[in-house]
């Protein structure tokens, strides 16, 4: 019932934080363009394989946008469709399975829905059946106006690889339809080509596979290296079409690529031993938040996918008090909340926790934490916060509009 819901009510808006005062609104009234990078992780960034880069258009882009390099992807089983949700709600993914599936009837308080409260539309573009990790069912309950799909695209033996439609092709295509909704739009654009099992027609590899012990790992460098250059493409076009300056451009990555199984691949790349340490860093993906007119600057707070809702909401002017969410702003100033994974592990300023060992964040090194106990109690009350208002369908009996509960 209702009464569920006092606790952690109190709880998220005691974690909440106000907005950065020089950034709230700067966007107001913008279009946001998302571009979710399957399977790219932040180490790519700024990086060379064989002598060359491997993202050089993004590592260009970032220069001119605000770019968080310490910033984690927080993503289950449910993996893109965990993003999603993360994006959404602000809420944990479950710990099995995907919510995307087993809970896609709740009553949510989306992002989609409080844009559409503002006036936005809001989109989905991704190439792949509409039924996939149940997007077609769970799009309607987080309240999205349409969902472009495989059905929407022309997909042939010509223009796809892997799991379909390159990004290329899948760029071009939505932007036919991109130009006729109504603005201002809020539109996710979901890549595919940068996913496992990492294949590409030889003509599209614009940089040659890295060498080492796993040949996914040898892959993933030149899909990682055509997703680039298909968003080079679609920002190109972007500006051609004017629609670049009033926009709000964000990308990040919806996940790891390179599952632990490659740690010794991984290791042969970074010619050192992955730790379980360096495995919790690897979890990073790139954040990259373009803002018309604003100059680029590289931010180092730490954060994950959790605190996208409040972040995108405050830069459109938007401070919605009565929203029940577990992330915090990305600029506030007083942005305080730990890095929270699935699965308990978890990332502060200082501490980093996996495996059953605390090691110091800044060097990696294993360290004591006297009261170490309290902070893995603290964690795992979060997880079990959110998993409730998902098992129990607690929104249900929360007006968002007056921050009452239902009785
Ligand atoms: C499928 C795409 C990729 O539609 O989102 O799914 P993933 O395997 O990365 O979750
Ligand atoms: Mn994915």
């Amino acid at each position: 019932t209702g009464d569920d819901l006092v606790e952690i009510l109190n709880y998220t808006r005691s974690m909440d934080k106000e907005p950065n005062q020089d950034l709230f609104g700067i966007g107001k009234g913008k279009n946001i363009i998302l571009i979710s990078l399957e399977s790219t992780q932040n180490f790519v960034i700024n990086r060379t394989v064989n002598g060359q880069e491997i993202t050089p258009f993004l590592n260009d882009f970032i220069k001119e946008s605000y770019y968080f390099d310490n910033f984690y992807h927080q993503t289950g089983q449910g993996k893109t469709s965990d993003s999603e949700f993360l994006l959404d709600n602000s809420l944990y993914p479950l710990g099995r399975g995907a919510v995307f599936f087993t809970h896609a009837g709740n009553e949510y308080i989306s992002l989609a829905k409080i844009l559409k409260e503002n006036n936005y539309y809001v989109a989905s573009f991704h190439a792949n059946n509409k039924a996939f990790w149940n997007r077609n069912m769970m799009y309607q309950s987080l309240g999205y106006d349409r969902f472009y799909s495989l059905e929407d695209y022309d997909v042939t033996e010509e223009n796809s690889i892997g799991w379909g439609l390159k990004d290329i092709h899948f760029f071009k295509q939505s932007m036919d339809y991109l130009k006729e909704i109504p603005k201002p739009y809020f539109a996710k654009f979901i890549t595919l080509t940068n996913h496992h099992p990492f294949i590409l027609d030889e003509k599209d590899m614009y940089i040659q596979p890295f060498h080492s012990s796993s040949d996914i790992l040898n892959r993933y460098f030149t899909t990682v290296r055509y997703e680039d250059e298909a968003v080079k493409t679609f920002i190109e076009r972007l500006k051609e079409e004017g629609i670049y300056d009033d926009s709000i451009i964000i990308m990040y990555g919806d996940h790891y690529g390179i599952s632990e199984k490659h740690n010794e691949a991984l290791g042969e790349y970074f010619e050192k031993e992955i730790t379980p340490f360096d495995v919790v860093e690897l979890q990073k993906v790139p954040l990259i938040i373009h803002i018309p007119g604003q100059k680029g600057e590289t931010i180092s707070t730490l954060g994950g996918q959790i605190d996208l809702k409040p972040t995108i909401l405050h830069l459109l002017g938007i401070e919605k008090k009565t929203d029940i969410h577990f992330g915090q702003d990305l600029f506030s100033p007083n942005k305080d909340n730990p890095v929270i994974f699935r699965d308990g592990r978890f990332v502060t300023d200082k501490i980093t926790y996996t495996t059953g060992t605390f090691y110091d964040t800044k060097t990696g090194e294993p360290i004591d934490v006297p009261n170490g106990d309290q902070y893995i109690q603290k964690i795992l009350y979060e997880l079990n916060y959110s998993d409730q208002i998902i098992y129990g369908d607690l929104l249900r009996f929360y007006d968002v509009n007056t921050g009452r509960i239902i009785e």
